[in-house]
């Protein structure tokens, strides 16, 4: 619930309104859902933690808690700082509390595609083959984040694959995209169980805001030539890997990683799509290209595996038209909630003289010298 804190520390709120837990537990099991207990206990306090797992005795652990947003993240040091803390420390106490308390029990960890980066070539599910210099080897697969919130989801990956070898805990990385959506199939039940929806240029993920925009009839906010390609899945499909995951568990000494998305999209792509469909409803919106506040690659390859999870039975909400019209209206009938002023991104990875610069450093080395950035 820390979110809500830095919510009003950067002035910002999310589309839909949020109850508080109380409210939301006392109508999701009026709905008739199962029982959910609400423990407030914060992660980095290791005696709180140690006192919950050896009450509850967890069978499984599904790890959320963390500071989930790359541009608060590069805000200043104290949020860089407080990621690091809150994500990293966080992380390590699951892990203790685990071997002292529940050693048998299943870590589902939320990781995310980001730790990857943008190779130039294919990612795979964690793992990857090498052969080197006449040897072979089955090696973590090389990271490359950009940003310090994308660098604690390395640092608790390695800690995790750490913890299986060391301790032969068991543990599933789920190394996610980028999440778009709002409801899930338990959310439309009672107006208390909407979920937050960002459209800020903090937290707002890049599909949900481009929609919210296109409700604003506010140009849609590429971040430069808008090549950055990234794998992607609608928030149903988050719940339902999250099941997956944990119903069919890893085994002691193991660490899997599962990358959690279902297609791979450009940034340009999806303005373009939210175009054509507010377009369609008689709205019309522009693109607009703005000088990129990030330090990323905007012209490179993509592509990823992720088939454990489609093997384990996940069947896709694959991105339609109907679901980029529904956000457009979901976005629509708060628009009373929106403010204009949170859209324009604010947090500047670095200095922005150098961006011309850099940007054309990173796009050349993305494509081994060829297909510099337009910009
Ligand atoms: N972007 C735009 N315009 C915008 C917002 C974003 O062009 O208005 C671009 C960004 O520059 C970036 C891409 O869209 O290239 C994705 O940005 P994002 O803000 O949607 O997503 P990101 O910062 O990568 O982080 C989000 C979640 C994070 C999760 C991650 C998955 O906030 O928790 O880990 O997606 S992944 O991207 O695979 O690492």
């Amino acid at each position: 619930m820390i979110r809500r804190r830095w919510d009003e520390e950067l002035g910002i709120s999310t589309l839909t309104p949020i109850r508080g837990i109380g409210e939301r537990l006392a109508a999701w099991h009026a709905a008739g859902g199962a029982r959910v207990d609400f423990v407030n206990c914060d992660v980095t306090d290791f005696p709180a933690l140690l006192e919950l797992f050896a009450r509850v005795q967890p069978e499984t652990i599904v790890h959320f808690g963390q500071q989930r947003s790359a541009p608060f993240s590069m805000i200043d040091r104290d949020r860089a700082a407080l990621t690091l803390i809150n994500n990293t420390l966080g992380n390590l106490n699951v892990l203790w509390a685990m071997r002292e308390i529940v050693p048998d029990a299943h870590l589902v960890k939320l990781g995310t595609m980001g730790e990857y980066g943008t190779p130039n070539i294919e990612v795979e599910e964690g793992f990857i083959t090498i052969e080197h210099k006449g040897r072979r080897d089955r090696l973590p697969f090389p990271k490359s984040p950009n940003s310090f919130y994308h660098l604690t989801k390395v640092a608790d990956s390695d800690q995790i694959y750490f913890a299986c070898r060391a301790w032969d805990l068991r543990a599933t990385d789920l190394n996610q995209g980028v999440v778009y959506g709002l409801e899930t199939d338990d959310t439309p039940a009672d107006t208390a169980l909407v979920n937050r929806f960002d459209y800020d240029g903090v937290y707002g993920t890049v599909l949900n805001r481009f929609c919210v925009e296109a409700a604003l009839g506010y140009p849609l906010t590429v971040y430069g030539v808008g090549g950055q390609t990234r794998a992607f899945l609608n928030i149903k499909d988050t719940v339902r890997c999250i099941a997956l995951a944990v119903e069919a568990a890893a085994v002691p000494g193991e660490f899997r990683v599962f990358n959690q998305f279902t297609e791979i999209f450009s940034v340009l792509e999806l303005a373009k799509r939210v175009q054509h469909v507010a377009a369609a409803a008689g709205r019309a919106v522009t693109i607009d290209h703005l000088e990129n506040p990030r330090v990323e690659r905007e012209t490179h390859y993509y592509s990823s595996v992720n088939t454990q999870l489609l093997s384990l039975g996940l069947e896709p909400h694959l991105l339609d038209d109907a679901a980029i019209g529904g956000l457009i209206e979901a976005a629509d009938a708060n628009q009373e909630r929106i403010d204009r002023a949170q859209i324009a991104p604010t947090v500047q990875w670095s200095d922005p003289s150098r961006a011309m610069a850099r940007g054309v450093r990173l796009n050349l080395r993305a494509s081994g010298g060829a297909g510099v950035t337009a910009r």
